[in-house]
């Protein structure tokens, strides 16, 4: 490393080159005031607050944006300089009111005017006009806007969406939405960026402004989506006022969403399940911890004794912790004696675990999300992500802005489709129709990496031949895209390397789900597009700890680690000192079935809503109505309970206990209490460690913490054996990581694959979805999210979420609205083959004709009453993307 040699107030030191003059002061530990300075931002200069002379300078240089060089001899307190930032202050503080400063002293902004005795010098008021408080969680105030431009910069540099202007009128400058009125009618997506820059406080948090600053600060990871962003939560006499980004989060970058930075007043709603219930003639009683143990082991062990442990099934929660989940399935195999255990993961990205676990030998994302930021062209099919992974989305948007090529394979126009440079807006079902003639031309036009193809890809000349057939023309028939823009996108992705490529639900969700994903690697091999920075297969996992719960063995074939059961059995008994069940398990769906036809009758459900989120509601009714025992364990009752549940099982939520969750880069991140759980809630790992001793098996569940799990769990998985607590106390670490030296994994398969030196290429012929549009039902509906609200909606829709985006809507095409005569909010009712649902419409360019787009967040619409009961065929991941329907008006 180049250093630079300069001396501070007459110390020497020496910095590595690159630094500017404040990076370079920071680094030593001197604290120069700034005020428009962010180091999430481009460096503006603006408030001059941070100046320093320098030896030889005729005048102050601004020490953000003055790069440091060798030799300079700086000085940071001279009276000079103190004198100019008092002047800058003084003039600031005329026009600022006094008594914001008095409530909030630890703003930067007032620090600095108390600190320099300027507070009896503000003379400000706060103006009405300049207030704002239109916004459920952001107050604005703009009398108290020192004009340092702070969230406007933040809103375009980090988040990408522009909300923020300034806005000249004469001598009076001030910021204002770009609505031109409030916030809350801009296109502002509730980031909270411009609150958690703002130096003064002009734009505040609602929750602060009512209950006070936060005294205790907890780093945590979020427990929404599986980006993993890191938070510190701001609590206040045990309460949870404030939760800002981590500056230093590897993932996050000092940025999170809407969800992350405002969406936790779910754990104080009203109706939170406090205590463990049971239900009497029908009706739910609160009992106490050992009575409702008691009951759920005698029902258990009845029906062990008059079934056998196949006829019990447990569901591991994408929402618990990773030390949870490894319970919840050591529970089912070493206590009840059945790998009838499964979790979400089978509805989401389960083929594409299973689809790259058989192609590359791992089934996780190749890559990092700091990939992102290494691509010249970013691939994103069937995902979207500013609104369902909203950081990794952003960071997309930026690194677009920035130049890269952006393909976006997704039948709607969805946010990021606005700055891609090819749309493929293909028919739902048909990725790999397409897909496969993207590698037609890569082929063709012989766009593919030879050296790659030579060394690491095995099967290329059975696979030419196959594509041969693949011509886009072929492909733009079956998916209604036009075959030169398939050309285009093919030439993009092979020649502008390197291309990372990111994938979601549009590509799992399917008949041919495990399929889809397996004709994108195919795409990456062709090209070379892995094992390098910058390139990869990357699913966008969805829930907070999804990666995690089927990774720690909720999963009917699979180990901790995802190893296969038959082949490392014998590891895990050495360190359970029991013995593990041989025979296979069943998967969510095979449960599901089995119960319907009486074989399954009894079901513990951890953190996990199946009723509501399964497709074809009728079905998952039947098989839950057949069973005798339904233990739901969550925070609230959600929809399984409500009609179903036998027994409630009441739970600690994220912020009350400690764990670790694993994000969708294969990372594992630190999750800290912050406070309390309320009257009877326990952590998941608790509960389950309660339930095996009243089973008589406390001896293998004798743990006393979280942290004393996961050493357990490192004991069965090799690879992630290295991650310790202590080495992630500051930073989570990626596996494989063996070691306690071993930094962990950015980039997998850089030399070889662990099913060896190559990987085949796949010849995947196209296979049309059973499910069909026809006179009766001429409309195909696609099934999703929105970005404010998340899956089961329990916990978005018990936060001011719920005023930002209050329900399930349907979008439909402009063109169809007006054929059919509806208009923009009518309510509709929606009808399948297999049922109906009601709900009102949004009229939205973005879809196109004929297609449909509705949300499943909410139990009033209760949109899975309609999806299909067609799966994927190695996975049975339901087809949530695919229904034939009909709009009927009301
Ligand atoms: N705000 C919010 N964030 C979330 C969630 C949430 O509920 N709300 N849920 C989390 C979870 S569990 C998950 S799994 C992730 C999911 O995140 P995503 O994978 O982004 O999920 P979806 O919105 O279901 O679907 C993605 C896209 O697939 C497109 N699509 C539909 N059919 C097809 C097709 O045939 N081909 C292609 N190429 N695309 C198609 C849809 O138009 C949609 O834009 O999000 C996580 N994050
Ligand atoms: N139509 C349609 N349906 C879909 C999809 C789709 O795209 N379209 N997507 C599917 C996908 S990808 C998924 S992942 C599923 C998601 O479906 P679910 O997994 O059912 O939904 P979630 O809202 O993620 O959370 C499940 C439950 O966990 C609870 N919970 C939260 N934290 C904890 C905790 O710490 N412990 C415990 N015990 N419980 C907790 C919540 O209150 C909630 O009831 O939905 C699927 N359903
Ligand atoms: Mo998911």
């Amino acid at each position: 490393m180049t250093m630079v040699h300069a001396t501070v107030n007459g110390c020497s030191h020496d910095f590595p080159a690159g630094y500017t003059i404040l990076e370079a002061l920071r680094s030593v530990g001197i604290d120069i005031p700034t005020l428009c300075h962010d180091d999430r931002l481009k460096p503006s200069g603006a408030c001059r607050l941070c100046i320093v002379a320098i030896k030889g300078w005729p005048h102050p240089a601004i020490s953000c944006h003055t790069p440091l060089t060798d030799g300079m001899e700086i000085e940071t307190d001279t009276d000079a300089i103190r004198q100019e930032r008092r002047g800058v202050l003084q003039l600031l503080a005329h026009r600022y009111p006094k008594k914001p400063i008095e409530q909030f002293p630890d703003k930067p902004f007032h620090r600095y005017l108390i600190e320099q005795g300027l507070t009896d010098e503000t003379e400000g008021e706060v103006r009405i006009d300049l207030v704002d408080d239109s916004h459920p969680y952001i107050h604005v105030d703009m009398s108290r806007c020192i004009a340092c431009y702070r969230c406007v910069r933040i809103c375009d540099e980090v988040q990408g969406q522009f909300v923020w202007q300034v806005w000249n009128r004469g001598t009076d400058t001030h910021v204002v939405p770009n609505s031109g009125t409030t916030l809350r009618a801009s296109s502002c997506v509730s980031c909270g960026a411009c609150v958690d820059s703002c130096p003064t406080g002009a734009l505040e948090d609602k929750s602060v402004l009512a209950l006070g600053a936060p005294t205790h600060w907890t780093k945590t990871t979020c427990a929404y989506c599986g980006t993993g962003c890191e938070m510190n939560v701001g609590a206040r006499d045990g309460k949870i006022v404030s939760i800002r980004p981590a500056l230093e989060a590897p993932v996050s970058k000092g940025h999170l969403c809407v969800k992350g930075r405002y969406a936790y007043e779910y754990v104080y709603a009203s109706d939170r399940v406090i205590e463990p219930l049971m239900r009497v003639n029908g009706f739910w009683k609160v009992v106490s911890w050992g009575k409702a143990m008691d009951f759920c082991a005698g029902e258990l062990r009845r029906i062990l004794d008059e079934r056998g442990p196949n006829a019990i099934g447990v569901l591991g929660s994408a929402r618990g912790t990773n030390e949870e989940n490894y319970l919840a399935q050591k529970f089912a195999r070493a206590v009840i004696g059945t790998n009838s255990v499964d979790c979400c993961a089978r509805v989401c990205h389960g083929p594409t675990a299973a689809a790259m676990k058989m192609t590359l030998g791992t089934g996780a994302a190749t890559n990092s999300l700091d990939d992102v930021e290494k691509a010249r062209t970013i691939l994103l099919c069937g995902a979207n992500a500013t609104e369902n992974h909203p950081i990794v989305g952003a960071r997309i948007k930026q690194q677009v802005l920035r130049g890269s090529k952006l393909i976006v394979i997704d039948p709607r126009q969805i946010e990021l489709a606005k700055y891609a440079t090819v749309h493929l807006a293909l028919r739902p079902g048909t990725n790999v129709a397409l897909i496969n003639a993207l590698s037609h031309v890569i082929v063709k036009e012989a766009l593919a990496d030879t050296e790659f193809l030579r060394e690491r890809v095995a099967e290329f000349d059975p696979f030419r031949e196959f594509i041969d057939a693949w011509t886009p023309e072929k492909a733009a028939v079956i998916c209604g895209v036009d075959a030169d823009l398939i050309r285009e996108a093919a030439r993009l992705y092979a020649g502008e390397k390197p291309a990372i490529c990111f994938h979601g639900l549009g590509m799992t969700e399917l008949t041919q789900g495990t399929e889809s994903v397996m004709a994108l690697v195919n795409l990456a091999l062709l090209t070379g597009n892995l094992g390098k920075p910058g390139t990869g297969i990357n699913p966008l996992r969805g829930q907070n700890n999804v990666q995690g719960s089927a990774h720690m063995g909720c999963e009917p074939d699979n180990l901790t680690g995802y190893v296969p059961l038959l082949a490392n059995k014998e590891v895990f008994e050495s360190v359970w000192r029991t013995s593990i069940p041989t025979e296979k398990g069943l998967n969510l769906l095979q449960m599901l079935d089995a119960a319907e036809q009486g074989e399954l009758k009894a079901l513990w459900a951890i953190g996990y809503d199946i009723l509501l989120t399964n497709a074809n509601a009728p079905a998952t009714r039947r098989a839950l109505a057949a069973m005798e025992l339904v233990i739901v364990q969550d925070l609230y009752l959600n929809e399984t309970a409500k009609e179903y549940g036998t027994v409630f099982l009441p739970v600690a939520a994220n912020f009350e206990k400690d764990g670790t969750f694993m994000n969708g880069e294969r990372r594992v991140q630190r999750v800290r209490k912050v406070i309390e759980p309320p009257a009877n809630a326990m952590p998941d790992w608790e509960i389950i460690c309660r339930l095996a001793q009243a089973m008589g098996k406390g001896d293998l569940f004798a743990f006393k913490s979280a942290e004393a799990i996961w050493n357990e769990v490192r004991q069965v998985w090799h690879a992630g054996s290295g991650i310790s607590y202590p080495r992630i106390e500051k930073a989570g670490i990626q596996w494989p990581c063996v070691s306690d030296n071993d930094p962990g994994t950015t980039i997998l398969h850089g030399t070889s694959f662990p099913i060896g030196k190559q990987a085949a290429l796949r010849r995947i012929p196209y296979a049309a979805t059973p499910e069909l549009t026809s006179s009766e039902f001429p409309f195909l509906l696609t099934t999703g999210r929105t970005l404010y609200q998340f899956n089961a909606g329990t916990m978005t829709q018990r936060t001011r979420n719920l005023e930002l985006h209050p329900a399930d809507f349907l979008d439909v095409a402009p063109q169809d609205a007006e054929r059919l005569g509806l208009n923009d909010g009518e309510k509709v009712q929606l009808r399948s083959a297999y049922g109906k649902a009601q709900l009102p419409i949004r009229i939205n360019p973005a879809i196109k004709p004929g297609e449909l787009f509705a949300t499943f967040h909410t139990a009033e619409v209760f949109l899975n009453n309609l999806t299909t009961p067609y799966r994927d065929k190695h996975t049975m991941t339901p087809e949530f993307k695919v229904t034939a329907v009909s709009i009927e008006r009301l």
